[in-house]
């Protein structure tokens, strides 16, 4: 089976695609920048207190000594950081998102108090608006990384955290949880996608909604294993069985391209591993293997979420 590892685009800093991460690389870039000079002035003033015959006058030593590394250097240093912290603070008119953090996958909400429109495991963004991510965990402490978009924030039980970001390029990217939080926990990842505003509203509508109705006998079928293997205690999948949170919502299961928080690549293949052994495809995952499922409802079960877009 294929790996997804990779398969997300970008998951770098050196090509930011939102502010924070753009901040970020130019305060890198110009830190560098300014050392190096810092590193060559030195070395030519030791050169030259190396041929001069007299000891260097008060004056120097102020000035190379005390002003100019503590008034130029560390206060633009901490201009820049201050900026910068100011960025990731809250917007009055931002998109809120809740983020959850579960052992080992991510519960997603839009628009909490409006539309609340909930989803798992993959961040669907407007490009260039700013958004409120709400922070929060479920069990023990995670953090929410995406290099290419933002800096990262610890998401820590009992206690909402805020993060602002702002995306500036479309595309695909990958997000991973950044703090240890169990065996399942280098395989707690994410796919990042941002859209146009536009594509991003219609998206936003179309996810909202109840599953999609089983169209065929098989997948009739399948909605029934759904029910009747237990799976609802879990899960949700809006108009069929609503209102457990313990395991990721599947309303959209099949239109995500990952299976098992950003590990596998989607497929009714892969679904169908999943449900057999989840943990023999994610050590750690907190969900029952169904091996007691029969091979015809297996496949049953699979087709159904992998319809389910
Ligand atoms: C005891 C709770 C529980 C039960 C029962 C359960 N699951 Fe899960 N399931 C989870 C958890 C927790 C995860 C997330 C695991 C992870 O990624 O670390 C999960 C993940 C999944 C995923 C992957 C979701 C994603 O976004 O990639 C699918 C698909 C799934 N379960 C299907 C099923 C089906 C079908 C059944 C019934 C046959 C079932 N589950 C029963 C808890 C449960
Ligand atoms: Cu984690």
């Amino acid at each position: 089976m294929d790996s997804a590892l990779g398969i997300f685009g970008s998951q770098s800093w050196l090509r930011p695609a939102g502010i924070g991460a753009a901040s970020a690389h130019d305060l890198t870039v110009a830190m560098a920048i300014g050392l190096g000079v810092v590193f060559v002035v030195v070395m030519a003033l030791i050169a030259l207190a190396w041929r001069a015959d007299t000891a260097p006058r008060g004056w120097w030593i102020w000035s190379g000594g005390v002003i100019v590394p503590l008034g130029a250097i560390l206060l633009i240093l901490l201009g820049s950081t201050m900026a910068l912290l100011a960025m990731t603070r809250a917007h009055d008119d931002a998109l809120v998102i809740d983020v959850t953090g579960h052992q080992f996958w991510w519960d997603i909400v839009y628009d909490p108090e409006g539309a609340a429109v909930r989803d798992a495991n993959e961040l669907v963004l407007p490009k260039d608006r700013p958004v409120t991510l709400r922070l929060h965990a479920e069990d023990v402490i995670h953090s929410f990384w995406v290099p290419s978009i933002s800096g990262k924030m610890d998401m820590v039980p009992g206690r909402t955290n805020i993060l602002t970001l702002t995306a500036t390029r479309t595309g695909l990217f990958r997000g991973q949880c950044a703090e240890f939080c169990g065996v399942g926990h280098p395989r707690m990842a994410f796919e990042v996608r941002v859209l146009d505003p536009g594509a991003f509203d219609d998206w936003l509508e179309q996810t909202g909604g109840e599953a999609r109705k089983a169209a065929r006998p098989d997948l009739q079928d399948g909605r029934e294993v759904f029910e009747t293997a237990g799976c609802a205690a879990c899960h949700e999948i809006r108009g069929v069985a609503e209102g457990a949170r313990m395991g990721p919502d599947l309303t959209r299961i099949g239109a995500r391209r990952s299976l098992g928080a950003g590990m596998w690549r989607m497929s009714q293949g892969a679904l169908a591993g999943w449900i057999a052994d989840a943990r023999a495809m994610k050590p750690g995952a907190q969900m029952p293997g169904y091996t007691q499922l029969s091979g015809p409802d297996l496949r049953a079960v699979s087709a159904y979420l992998a319809s389910l877009k």
